[in-house]
């Protein structure tokens, strides 16, 4: 039943930030998945043995994806495949179910927080036995099989049945389909003080949770609602439809405006969140109060001591370089590590498995720690009801009396979408050349201290990543230039500023921001050179 078909490479493979992510019009061509999981199998050799973990958000052609995928998987002489029922699986309970069953690595279909639908997109994340992402060293010698490759192996058989619990035999290779929610809510309850939120609710406390018809409806409803007792109701979007019934299941204040308008209307919930398409975001709100995900990370860091798996005392704390310094004034004070990271959850890995760090985050709604190897959305929501059910604070309140403590980094983030490739390429490349001469410079009264690439030597592997350029004031403000590695076509060029005030607490932060975005645009010529004066995506 094993077909040896022939094929031909295409050139456009190469991973991302997070896993492959192309437009579901060309992921659907003939023989792409194909070749791409070739090429995966190819560069892990001998799969005698071993076992990996598949799921997804439920996106467009995942139902046809997965089946290619255990064909394949069967074919290429796999021992074990775990399947999240019908095909489900959030990301970061993939990561859980790899760490617990000792698996090889996994693979969920998703382009996490990009729109899906036949006009989406579609994607592949793959991570090996840490429970986390590839490192880049691994995705490059799969895209140099990408473009090599001459045929594939695949099983003749029908569709498999994944509708049903258990275990079933595809050439020798067993197929064991699981609740994928399961497991994901026990962890959960391993973490936080179960007890305490669900007294919270029963005080009448209330929240809305948006899964934007992505993955995490199922896990929202069954630890919010059934496990925890908010009332039905508080999940809202929970069903995950193959074109997020037309959201662009991204948690900003930008795309889950459903939710936001909610909550900054007179009958706000206390307390907001979403997740994004494969669960590994998160979005915090209060009532009529937003959290940036700098000053969330920041926050829970500082709040370790009232969960229970954490109150022994966490290793450290990283956050990527783009991410505002908000969390380095914790680390400072608490006397834990601290580490700036290029962009991409995968960097957090070797401190995680090293134990110099326990909790981690992104400027891109991302938050998680040591428990999985992935950012974990619900993970961060537990956090914050666990905060408040043992503060009996607000989100408000948690947030200023944070500011009142460490000072506010005023933060926001300009995404400049559907840039030529070249046109962004010859911005970074002319913008890095640039930068070391205006050290010491003074712009708008704000003087350059250090100008240029980020980059990051791993203490652990020892491997050497450049990621954006950084110019810092000597005040503490910041400019942060990158391109985006999640698209699917053109480029993003993502502008990230902060300024940091240590009493001035409530200001505007656009106007906090004016004169930073301004030099910003001064400095890169991104008008100029892309036409662009405004900003698409302000968050
Ligand atoms: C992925 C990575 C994150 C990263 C984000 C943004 O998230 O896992 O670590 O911060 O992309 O990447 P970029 O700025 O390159 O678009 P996700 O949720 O998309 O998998």
């Amino acid at each position: 039943m094993i077909r040896t078909v022939a094929t031909t490479p295409f050139t456009d493979q190469k991973m991302g930030t997070a896993g492959l992510r192309r437009k579901s019009t060309v992921a659907t061509q003939a023989n792409y998945v194909e070749n791409f999981m070739q090429s995966i199998f190819n560069t892990i050799g001998d799969l005698k043995g071993k076992t990996f973990v598949v799921g997804g958000d439920g996106r467009y052609y995942n139902d046809i994806a997965i089946q290619v995928i255990i064909k394949m998987a069967a074919a290429n002489g796999v021992s074990k495949l775990i399947v999240g029922q019908n095909g489900f699986m959030s990301t970061p309970a993939g990561s859980n179910i790899i760490l617990k069953n000792k698996a090889n690595g996994g693979f969920i279909l998703s382009a996490s927080h990009n729109p899906g639908g036949p006009s989406g997109d579609f994607g592949i994340k793959y991570s090996n036995e840490s429970g986390g992402q590839i490192p880049s060293s691994v995705s490059d010698r799969i895209y140099q099989n990408t473009l090599n490759i001459s045929e594939y192996k695949i099983c003749d058989v029908s569709d498999i049945d994944l509708s049903k619990i258990g275990t079933q035999d595809l050439e020798g290779m067993e197929i064991e389909v699981i609740d994928p929610v399961k497991d994901y809510v026990e962890m959960m309850q391993n973490i936080f003080d179960f007890a305490s939120i669900r007294k919270l609710f029963q005080q009448g406390f209330t929240m809305r949770f948006d899964a934007m018809n992505a993955v995490t409806g199922p896990y929202a409803r069954k630890i919010f609602e059934e496990v925890l007792g908010a009332p039905k109701g508080s999940v809202v979007n929970y069903n995950p439809l193959p074109d997020f019934g037309g959201l662009h299941p991204d948690p900003n204040m930008v795309y889950a405006k459903e939710l936001v308008d909610f909550m900054f209307s007179d009958h706000a919930a206390d307390f907001g969140a979403a997740n994004d398409g494969d669960g590994d975001r998160n979005m915090i709100l209060g009532k009529k109060f937003f959290v940036t995900p700098s000053d969330s990370l920041a926050i829970l860091t500082d709040n370790f001591n009232l969960i229970p798996a954490y109150k022994n005392g966490i290793y450290g704390v990283a956050k990527s370089a783009a991410t505002s310094t908000a969390v380095s004034r914790v680390a400072k004070a608490h006397n834990i590590g601290y580490y700036e990271v290029p962009t991409g959850w995968k960097y957090f890995v070797n401190l995680m498995d090293s134990k110099r760090i326990t909790f981690c985050g992104e400027e891109s709604f991302g938050t998680g720690s040591s428990h999985i190897r992935e950012k974990d959305g619900i993970w961060a929501v537990l956090f914050w009801l666990n905060i408040i059910a043992a503060t009996g604070k607000s989100v408000e309140q948690i947030t200023r009396e944070h500011w009142q403590k460490y000072g506010r980094s005023y933060y926001v983030r300009f995404d400049f979408e559907g840039v030529d490739t070249a046109v962004a390429d010859k911005l970074m490349a002319d913008l890095e050349n640039k930068l070391p001469s205006l050290e010491n410079k003074t712009f708008a009264g704000f003087k350059i201290e250090h100008a240029g690439a980020f980059v990051y030597n791993d203490p652990v592997d020892h491997s050497s990543t450049k990621n954006g350029l950084i110019i810092s004031f000597a005040d503490g403000s910041r400019i942060v230039y990158r391109l985006s590695g999640t698209g699917s076509s053109g480029a993003t060029i993502r502008v990230y500023l902060e300024r940091y005030s240590k009493d001035n607490l409530s200001a505007d932060p656009l106007k906090m921001l004016t004169e930073i975005f301004k030099i910003a645009m001064d400095i890169s010529e991104i008008p100029e050179r892309t036409g662009k004066h405004q900003a698409d995506v302000v968050t």
